[in-house]
């Protein structure tokens, strides 16, 4: 499926504003591989994709996940968890996407998780900071960006972790895994 034809299968998955939220993440992932020296065609792709299944009934989102083996503790956990790990089944087996690059970049960009490759911190960091974003730490993880994937990352996974501690909810561990990896990698 050509491009073109890609974004106006998304656009119908979806309202307006969250289509506008895609066009944001396109554009700022494309922004971010080119000063972090990522493949930009494969940053607009994921980012055209990310969050296809995000409006799907989560019964469906959750049918996806255990028909085909996907991790089932997902289901243990928050419902905005599960859009990710079914937009990447549906890209592959729906969109006959391939490349796991991308695949991954848009299975892990709620999560994260450890060891993310470069394609996979520029769709997530970008989810966080795209023009439409407004959040109160959103301005400082876009001045973070001009210097460190990783550090406008480790503040975009603070605030969410924040979010949920807030209103008391779970968090999944691969969250926290993530945020220690990446501290890590910045030592
Ligand atoms: O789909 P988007 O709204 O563009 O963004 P996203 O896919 O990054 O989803 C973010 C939402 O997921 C945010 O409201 C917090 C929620 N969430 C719930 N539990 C977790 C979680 N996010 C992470 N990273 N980890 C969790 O455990
Ligand atoms: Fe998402
Ligand atoms: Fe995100
Ligand atoms: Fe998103």
């Amino acid at each position: 499926m050509n491009r073109e034809k890609l974004i106006a299968a998304v656009k119908e998955q979806m309202p307006e504003r969250r289509w506008l939220h895609t066009l944001g993440v396109m554009e700022t992932s494309v922004i971010l591989a080119k000063r972090f020296g990522g493949d930009t065609e494969k940053a607009d792709l994921a980012a055209i994709l990310h969050d296809y299944c995000k409006y799907w009934p989560v019964q469906e989102q959750a049918k996806i996940i255990r028909d085909n083996a996907l991790p089932q503790d997902l289901l243990q956990f928050d419902k905005e968890l599960w859009h990710s790990h079914a937009g990447a089944f549906i890209a592959k087996s729906q969109f006959g996407i391939v490349d796991e690059e991308v695949l991954d970049a848009i299975r892990y960009h709620t999560s994260g998780r450890e060891a993310m490759t470069l394609l996979d911190k520029i769709v997530c960091l970008a989810d966080y900071m795209e023009p439409g974003r407004d959040f109160p730490s959103v301005d400082r993880i876009r001045e973070l960006a001009e210097i460190s994937l990783e550090q406008a990352l480790i503040a975009g996974f603070d605030s969410t972790i924040a979010f949920l501690l807030a209103k008391g909810k779970r968090i999944y561990p691969l969250t926290i895994l993530t945020r220690n990896d990446l501290i890590q990698q910045i030592k």
